[in-house]
């Protein structure tokens, strides 16, 4: 029995792809492969303890901290932030998700991404109402506590900025961090009420297949939604990863519209007027659409396509010693669930199969999980996901060559990672 085990145990051992990827079935069986390294003295991780007993250290001589009314990270987590635009000018700014800090696949709501038009209204939700009007029988009004009465559900939903990753446009690979290249992405627990059961209630007409939804900031965005996707699994949402909504996304209410683009997403909703055509606002027309090689506007990219990052080990970090290794990233598709995600280590000559932690949920970040021995030569990482659709995430060429150089949005490319002899990690393309 044992024996048998032991066989099967070092078959995992054996890579399953070019350069040293190995069997995900690995991750569950790591204390196999840890206590392997250990007794052989090569690619082990942690440092053989030398003196006992362990030294007491002056935290565990004192009482700590008192309790604060509300919790933050650790100052030790301090650099753990939001990077921001230049807030200084004038216009939209912007907060991006620090994607190589965190794991998992929930957002922490203080570093949940921002793009902001016109900064974060102060609306006191006594005094803000919400607007249903246009083509329907009869135009209603709610305050905030009327809707908190209507049944909730709860989602756990990305967002995606459509001008996430536009940097990865560039014809030479910018060197920075996932959170400046990929971080306009975050994603939450949603709480809130069905679009359709408050278009019901004001009785839609049959004839309507758009809506223009609208904030209560200061540029009062606003954005068309066609009704299919409104009836469909369309919410207004009031809570964010179990507390009310962060000011920044939206409090007291946002329309959320899962799958879809960023932008759609009306933050300080107001108003919502039933239409027979989409309303062709600025939002939509002079930015989010991508110009074709053609020439002719690409309008309308609405769910945002499969997509995947390796986060760790990711740019401008750096690995130390050659040994084993986790490689872990994150997935997700605007269509539903990932169905898997692959990873390469050879520059994409060799691809195999990554874990990916469960349950998996459709619209959501999906975390991805791989073992490697790194034997410390230059490498390239790249993970590619394939979505339930079928949808396989493409190549950087492949994106070039069917969406033209002059596409500004909307980028969902394979990014590959280059591991440098000595271990410092850079965006390259491959
Ligand atoms: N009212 C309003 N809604 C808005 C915006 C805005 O500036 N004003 N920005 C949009 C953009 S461009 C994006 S990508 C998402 C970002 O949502 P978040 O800031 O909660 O991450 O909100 C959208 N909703
Ligand atoms: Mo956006």
């Amino acid at each position: 029995m044992a024996r048998k085990r032991r066989n099967s145990d070092s078959q995992l051992l054996q890579p399953v792809a070019g350069n040293g990827l190995l069997d995900r079935r690995l991750l569950l069986k790591s204390g196999m492969v840890f206590a392997g390294a250990v007794t052989t003295g090569v690619g082990g991780i942690a440092t053989r303890a030398a003196a006992e007993p362990l030294a007491v250290d002056p935290w565990s001589k004192t009482i700590g901290a008192t309790v604060p009314g509300y919790s933050t990270p650790s100052h030790f987590e301090a650099k753990v932030v939001k990077t921001l635009g230049d807030a200084t000018r004038p216009g939209t700014q912007q907060g991006r998700t620090p994607h190589q800090d965190i794991d998992g696949i929930i957002t922490p709501n203080g570093v949940h991404f921002v793009v902001a038009r016109a900064g974060a209204p102060d609306i006191d939700p006594e005094k803000h109402q919400l607007l249903i009007h246009g083509m329907v029988k009869q135009p209603l009004t709610f305050s905030y506590n009327d809707l908190l009465r209507y049944p909730m559900e709860t989602h756990v939903r990305f967002i995606e900025c459509g001008g996430n990753s536009a940097p990865m446009w560039s014809k030479t690979p910018i060197q920075a961090n996932i959170q400046a290249l990929h971080g306009l992405l975050s994603c939450s627990e949603w709480t809130g009420i069905r679009l359709s059961t408050l278009l019901d209630e004001a009785g839609i007409d049959p004839k309507a297949t758009w809506m223009i939804a609208e904030g209560a900031d200061g540029v009062t965005m606003n954005r068309s939604v066609p009704v299919a996707k409104a009836m469909d699994d369309a919410m207004i949402v009031f809570y964010q990863n179990g507390e009310r909504i962060m000011p920044w996304n939206g409090y007291p209410m946002r329309l959320f519209l899962p799958g879809y683009e960023g932008n759609m997403n009306v933050k300080w909703l107001r108003r919502i007027k039933v239409t027979a055509e989409p309303t062709m606002t600025k939002d939509e027309t002079s930015k989010y659409s991508d110009l074709q090689p053609n020439g002719r506007a690409k309008l309308f990219t609405f769910p945002m396509e499969v997509k995947s990052v390796i986060t760790s080990p990711s740019g401008m970090q750096s690995m130390r010693e050659p040994g084993l290794y986790q490689i872990s990233g994150i997935a997700w598709s605007g269509f539903g669930r990932v169905r898997r995600v692959e990873i390469s280590a050879d520059g994409g000559k060799t691809f195999a199969e990554a874990a990916l932690d469960g349950p998996v949920l459709p619209k959501a970040l999906t975390r991805f999980r791989m073992p490697w021995r790194w034997d410390g030569s230059p490498s390239v990482l790249m993970s590619r996901a394939v979505d339930e659709t079928g949808a396989v995430q493409p190549t950087r060429a492949a994106l070039m060559t069917s969406r033209g150089a002059q596409f500004r949005y909307h980028y969902n490319a394979i990014q590959s990672w280059n591991v440098a002899q000595g271990g410092a990690v850079s965006n390259v393309y491959v």
